[in-house]
This record gives structure tokens, C-alpha cells and sequence, in this order.
């Protein structure tokens, strides 16, 4: 037992419903304490975070963490998440009530039994994919899945812990951070690359069940760089072929536009020979091929073009089958002559705008505003910016045909900037119709 003595501050006066028992764990934040909740009896578990430690330690990042945890799981409710039943503050530390589990982690379940029948590998993984599907459907990626935050109930029942490195996703904004525990990040992670959310998640999920059916990790080395050039599978290859004598950013060049030379056919034979052959049901080879129109909408909103359709000058037309997706318009010209390329676009199309960055706009659009011919930017209005109130005025055009949208430019990889669309009020179709007029401006759909 140790509750807190104290001023009688409304924390002190909520802690006294509960008794405390001996401590689960230990994080980086604190303790982990299990406790009775005295009106019902029910066992809760109660992270201690002390103000002071978190403080004087790394103030901004600790605290950030509870408050994203806390934040994130008092709305979520579901079977494979932890519940956070109350927050209670005093002076000197905060209390996070959340639910009990009375077994232990998935960690050490598998350490104890090795691998897993594939039966209860099943369970387990449907109950894992069950919770983070429900994430990010509400828009959160967890960013650090392992078994080491997996707890297992009594009733071999999986429960999502440690949201402290979750994020809320926005539509059509991209994350960078990289997080997590490094044998279960992913390689746009562990390459510091951009990545929307959800895929991060998908691929520790991906780990986790390699980790229940063998026991052991896919991806495992002592030294961090070597195990960062596992998990970069493809990266691996491209070294050996540069090894021969060709020049890196030809290959990949090469590899991504499927241009077939001396180069692309040394990485595919090495690539094929190393990774073992496709069998049964994900290795059929007479599957029907999936078509994709050129330019389409991922369900959130944002716009996707086939990688190939670059813009605004080099237009490559590629196969339908050769094409391979990405999120938004990319370009390797320079960003600044992107972004004037843009807003001549937006010009032409009596886009609004009020600048946030020098590469992120709120836009402003009425449908039917645009002429078709793009004649109508010589009304003596070449000064497009607005300020921040007259974005929400409308004027000469009906409010129901409004569209606002923001665009951001970011930058991938070296050289390669990716333009993304992403519609903030207004109809969708009508969003779609300016996505379509805005590439035609560009060039990139005739
Ligand atoms: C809830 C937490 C437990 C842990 C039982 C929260 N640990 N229930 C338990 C918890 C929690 N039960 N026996 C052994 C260890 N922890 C969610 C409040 O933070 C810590 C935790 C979380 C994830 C793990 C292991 C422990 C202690 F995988």
C-alpha cells in the first residue's frame, strides 16, 4: 500500500477509491501498480508517472507521450485494447487507471513456449489485426508493435498496449518520425523515409507473426546498421549489382522506371535467386492481373497517379501492368519550379490561396469558377493570395460549390519531391473535378 499523502486537491480525493497493490513493471515514465477499485471491487492496473522525473528528464518528449497515450486511449473502446478508465492529476504525479490484464506479455509467452501452434498463432494474430485495424480506422497508427506491448489475458486473449508512440494520422499528411523497436520497423522507417501510417503498423504485424510461428525474429542482428541493411531487403541487392561495376542512382533509376538493361537484369536474377519461390496460394502464377485506371482516389481523399506520370514536363507513358503506384504526383525537377508550376495551374483555375509554408497552401475553389479554355486569368486579378478571413467569405459564387483543399509538396528521396492534394471542405465530386482540371493544367492528363 502506498497512496499518496498529500494536500486534499481533487486528485488526492480521486485516488482514495482505489487501494494499491504491488507494482507491475517499471517503464522509462515510472511505475506500473496493480490496484482494487474500492466501489467495485475491480482490479485496475495504474501507470504512476511522477511530474518531476518526467520533467527534469526529457520534459517535452515524456510528457508528450502521456499525452498522446491518454489522449488516444480514453476514446478508443474495443476487446484487443487496453481500456483507460481516468487520468487523475496531482501535484506531484499523474495517475493513468487503465485495465488489468493478469497474465503477463506476449514476449514471454513465446519465449517460454517457442513457437506457437499455428492455431493459436491464428488466434492471436486475428485478435492483433483485429485491434490495430480499429486504430486506424479512428485514424491512430501505434508505431510500436511488438509482443513486448501485446499483453495475453487469462484467456489467452490479446490486449494492444503502450500508445505512447502512436500517432494521429491527417488526411493526406505523411509521417517521418522514426520509432519503435528497430526489429519490427519497417523499411521506409528504418530508411527514414515518408510513409502515410498504417503500413508501418502493418508490417510489425507482419513480424509479430513470423515471431509466433518461428520463435524467432525475421529481421535480428546485434549490430543496429546490419540489421537496418536486412530489413532493406532490395537494398542489399542493389549494392551487390553496383559491386559490378554500375553506377547507383542509374540502377535505381532503371529499377523504377522498368527499363530492361545489363543492370535491371543482374538485380533481378540476384533478387529471384535469394528470395526462395512463390508457392500455393500466394505464388499462382495465373492470377488475373489488377487494373488500375491511370489517375485515381485513395479512399481518404487523397489523389493517387501512377509513378511514371511525373509532371510538369517529362510525361512517360508506361504499360498499364508496368505501373507502379504511389500517393500523390512526383517530380525530380526543382521544388521551387514546381511549386511555380503549381500555382500557375491553381492561377489558371481561379484557385484561391493563403500560403502557410513555401511548400503548403489552403486552397479556395468554386466549382464552375475555372474556364475551360484557361482564359480567364487576364480579369485583372493576377494577385491569387488571400488572407486568412476571406478564405471562409464567399463572395460572387454559391457556398454549397465551395471546395477548400490544401496542397503540400514534400520531399521523398534525394531529388524526387511528391505533390499531394488533399480535399478539407466542399463535395467530393467536386474536389475530384478540380483533382482532374488541376492535372490537365499540369499536363499530366490530356
Ligand atoms: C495492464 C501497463 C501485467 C503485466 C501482469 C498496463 N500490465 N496490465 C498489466 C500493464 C498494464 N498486467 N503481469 C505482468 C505484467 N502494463 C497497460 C497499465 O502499462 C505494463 C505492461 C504493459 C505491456 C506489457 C507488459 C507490462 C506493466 F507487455
Amino acid at each position: 500500500m502506498d497512496r499518496p499523502q498529500g494536500r486534499d486537491s481533487s486528485g488526492d480525493m480521486l485516488l482514495q477509491n482505489y487501494r494499491f497493490g504491488k507494482t507491475l513493471g517499471h517503464g522509462s515514465f515510472g511505475r506500473v501498480k496493480v490496484a482494487e477499485h474500492l466501489l467495485t471491487g475491480s482490479k485496475v492496473a495504474i501507470k504512476i508517472l511522477n511530474r518531476r522525473r518526467m520533467k527534469s528528464r526529457n520534459k517535452s518528449s515524456e510528457e508528450e507521450k502521456v499525452r498522446r497515450e491518454t489522449k488516444i486511449c480514453r476514446l478508443f473502446v474495443h476487446p484487443h485494447i487496453i481500456r483507460l478508465y481516468e487520468v487523475i492529476e496531482t501535484q506531484a504525479e499523474i495517475y493513468v487507471v487503465m485495465e488489468y490484464v493478469k497474465s503477463g506479455e506476449l514476449f514471454d509467452y513465446i519465449v517460454e513456449k517457442g513457437k506457437l501452434q499455428e492455431d493459436e498463432a491464428r488466434k492471436f494474430f486475428q485478435q492483433i489485426i483485429s485491434g490495430v485495424e480499429y486504430c486506424h480506422r479512428n485514424m491512430v497508427v501505434h508505431r510500436d508493435l511488438k509482443p513486448e506491448n501485446l499483453l495475453v489475458d487469462a484467456r489467452g486473449n490479446v490486449k494492444i498496449a503502450d500508445f505512447g508512440l502512436s500517432n494521429v494520422m491527417r488526411d493526406g499528411h505523411f509521417l517521418k518520425t522514426s520509432c519503435g523497436s528497430p526489429n519490427y520497423a519497417a523499411p521506409e522507417v528504418v530508411s527514414g523515409n515518408l510513409y502515410a501510417g498504417p503500413e508501418v503498423d502493418v508490417w510489425s504485424c507482419g513480424v509479430i507473426l513470423y515471431a509466433l510461428l518461428c520463435g524467432t525474429l525475421p529481421f535480428d542482428d546485434e549490430n543496429i546498421p546490419n540489421l537496418f541493411k536486412k530489413i532493406r531487403i532490395d537494398e542489399d541487392v542493389i549494392q551487390e549489382v553496383v559491386r559490378m561495376g554500375f553506377e547507383k542512382q542509374h540502377v535505381v533509376e532503371c529499377l523504377r522506371n522498368r527499363i530492361q538493361n545489363d543492370a535491371t537484369v543482374a538485380y533481378y536474377l540476384l533478387s529471384d535467386n535469394q528470395s526462395p519461390v512463390p508457392s500455393g496460394y500466394l505464388g499462382d502464377q495465373f492470377q488475373e492481373p489488377i487494373e488500375y485506371g491511370p489517375v485515381g482516389m485513395h479512399p481518404n481523399g487523397t489523389l493517387n497517379v501512377p509513378d511514371g506520370h511525373q509532371f510538369p514536363q517529362d510525361l512517360r507513358p508506361q504499360l498499364m501492368s508496368e505501373t507502379k503506384w504511389v500517393i500523390g504526383l512526383q517530380s525530380a525537377a526543382h521544388p521551387r519550379e514546381i511549386m511555380t508550376q503549381i500555382l500557375l495551374a491553381l492561377q489558371k483555375l481561379n484557385v484561391r490561396w493563403k500560403t502557410i509554408g513555401p511548400y503548403n497552401m489552403k486552397c479556395l475553389w468554386y466549382h464552375g469558377s475555372h474556364n475551360p479554355k484557361g482564359m480567364s486569368s487576364s480579369h485583372g486579378q493576377d494577385n491569387h493570395c488571400v488572407n486568412n478571413e476571406s478564405l471562409t467569405i464567399c463572395n460572387d459564387y454559391n457556398a454549397q460549390s465551395m471546395v477548400k483543399f490544401e496542397i503540400q509538396l514534400y520531399k521523398t528521396e534525394a531529388d524526387k519531391y511528391l505533390l499531394d492534394l488533399q480535399r478539407i471542405q466542399g463535395p467530393a465530386f467536386f474536389f475530384l473535378d478540380l483533382c482532374a482540371h488541376f492535372l490537365m493544367q499540369l499536363g499530366v492528363l490530356n
